[in-house]
Order: structure tokens, then C-alpha cells, then sequence
């Protein structure tokens, strides 16, 4: 039976908080703010495999929103940051994929709006 307490080690669930979920944005989520940001900001639970992220923006009229790809943030393995074009005001929808170091992927989206 000492063979046994290895495989159970093993098969030991792994904690919820071992993915990457959204921790914080900027814009942050259901936010409104005046100015229309340059790129968005994402923070995560975990470290990020950005190259392997991608993030999507819809726009007011349902549209996508032309963006740029994922960049890493230097020093800050849990965040990415996306170049983004947002001219007009009206309500955002952002759409992330995210592959965590520890090769978990999640998803989620949320929404911010621009002052009019
Ligand atoms: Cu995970």
C-alpha cells in the first residue's frame, strides 16, 4: 500500500485559484471614464502566456474594434496590455482568452463605457 500515497498526491485536485482570472482592468469592469483609453490594461490571477492570449473589443454599434496584439508587461508576468482605437463614445464589450503558465485556459469578458 506505500506505493499508493504517490498516485493519491497526484490526483490531488488542483486549487481553483491555480487559473488565470481577471483581477483587475483598466478600463476597470462596468466603468464609465471620459477619456478613451490608448490600450487596455488586464490583470490576472496568474501568470500569463501572452503570445497565446488574444483579447477582442466590441463597440456601441456591435462592431469590433480595431486592436493590437497582446503585449507582455515587463515585469509583471499576470498582465498584458492591448493597443486599442476607440474614437467614439458608447459602450465597450471586451472579449479575453487567456493560457495560463500553468497551461490552463480561461475566458470572460466585460464591459466599459466611454462618457459621452
Ligand atoms: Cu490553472
Amino acid at each position: 500500500m506505500k506505493r499508493l500515497l504517490p498516485l493519491l498526491a497526484v490526483l490531488a485536485p488542483v486549487p481553483a485559484f491555480a487559473h488565470a482570472f481577471l483581477k483587475h482592468a483598466e478600463p476597470g469592469v462596468g466603468a464609465v471614464v471620459a477619456t478613451p483609453p490608448a490600450q487596455l490594461l488586464l490583470t490576472y490571477t496568474e501568470g500569463l502566456e501572452v503570445p497565446f492570449c488574444t483579447v477582442t473589443v466590441e463597440g456601441p454599434d456591435g462592431t469590433q474594434v480595431q486592436t493590437g496584439k497582446p503585449q507582455p508587461v515587463p515585469g509583471h508576468e499576470d498582465e498584458m496590455s492591448v493597443p486599442v482605437h476607440i474614437a467614439a463614445p458608447g459602450k465597450y464589450t471586451v472579449t479575453w482568452r487567456a493560457l495560463s503558465v500553468d497551461t490552463h485556459k480561461t475566458q470572460g469578458s466585460f464591459s466599459f463605457t466611454i462618457a459621452p
